[in-house]
């Protein structure tokens, strides 16, 4: 385990003055400011898998933007929902002296041991979308994503206002995870007496049908769904039909992410409301990565704006939409 290496910042620092010097002064490197070779910022990314729609989009907008021409040497490894293999893709991050790590991590906890090794790596982290709960100090410069317990509210006031009568499934996401619990948290604090049962559906489609088939036998009075994401619900909207209910009516649904698929169901009537949790953060990631590898000062943490979503959402909404 090599020593701490207080400087790691103020180098990269240095390099990064030294390439613009070189690029504006002494004509070198690309008039675009396409780092070439040892200029570009190596970013080592643990993704958490690609269960959903949201996960695909927000893995296309991290692309998109941490490209080559964007002056970064991106290192993008997909964990399949797999804590043990995010731990080892961080660990070879920090094998090849990437200059910046970033990571949305499957679950919150788990992650003590090896957000140390970074820590002791003088490697700065960059937290993407999930969060995590660590007994490591300051483990992370910045933390991007979205407010997930406010989501959950949303959801709730949305439940209070138009269903103050109904009984409540909650259809939960990776059970661990800091969507699952905090969306949790912002619900039931607003609708928490009308909730009659609870089951995870891992924020996949299939997983989130096989919950919805349980619960309609063991929850047979319920008549409305939160699903902590729209590719659970899009599951239920089968298990619901199966079953020779109407989704939207029967049951209606009230979900989180807004991605093309769940828009549309609103367009079916298929869904009753959308909290969105925007993906496409690529770019504010980009910039704070940058900021993160030149040592400059970053905030602790930034907000993705949502928005929310109700039948009204027209189709034309659903054909505009980026994801
Ligand atoms: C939310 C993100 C969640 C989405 C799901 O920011 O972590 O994970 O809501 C995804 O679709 O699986």
């Amino acid at each position: 385990m090599r020593a701490p290496r207080p400087t790691r910042r103020s180098l990269i620092a240095a390099v990064s003055l030294a390439t613009l010097c070189g690029l504006t002064a002494c004509g070198g490197g690309d008039a675009a400011g396409t780092a070439t070779g040892d200029d570009a910022i190596s970013v080592g990314f643990s993704q958490l898998g690609a269960e959903s729609g949201w996960r695909t989009a927000n893995t296309e907008s991290v692309k998109a933007s941490l490209t080559e021409a964007a002056g970064f040497d991106l290192n993008f490894v997909d964990a399949q929902q797999k804590q043990e293999n995010q731990i080892k893709a961080l660990r070879d991050f920090v094998a090849q002296d990437v200059d910046v790590i970033a990571f949305s991590p499957v679950i919150e906890t788990g992650w003590d041991e090896v957000l140390q090794e970074i820590k002791d790596a003088g490697i700065p982290v960059v937290l993407v979308d999930r969060t995590v709960d660590t007994t490591v100090e300051d483990p992370y410069v910045t933390w991007i994503g979205a407010d997930f317990e406010q989501e959950g509210r949303t959801a709730g006031e949305w439940v209070a206002e138009n269903a103050p009568d109904a009984k409540v499934f909650e259809l939960q996401g990776t059970l661990g995870s800091g969507a699952q619990v905090d969306r949790e948290k912002g619900f039931d604090a607003v609708v928490g007496d009308q909730v009659v049962g609870k089951a995870s559906g891992n924020f996949t489609r299939a997983e989130g049908k096989t919950a919805v088939e349980a619960a309609l036998q063991t929850y047979p009075e319920t008549d409305l769904i939160f699903t902590h994401n729209d590719d659970m619900g899009l599951g239920a909207v089968e298990a619901i039909e199966a079953a020779g209910k109407t989704p939207g009516e029967d049951v209606r649904i009230v979900s989180v992410d807004g991605v093309r698929d769940g828009l549309q169901a609103l367009v079916d009537k298929k869904f009753n409301y959308v909290v969105e949790c925007n993906p496409v953060f690529g770019d504010q990631l980009a910039d704070l990565v940058k900021k993160v590898a030149a040592g400059e000062d970053v905030p602790k943490e930034t907000i993705v704006e949502d928005e929310a979503f109700d039948q009204t959402t027209t189709q034309a909404d659903v054909d505009a939409r980026a994801y």
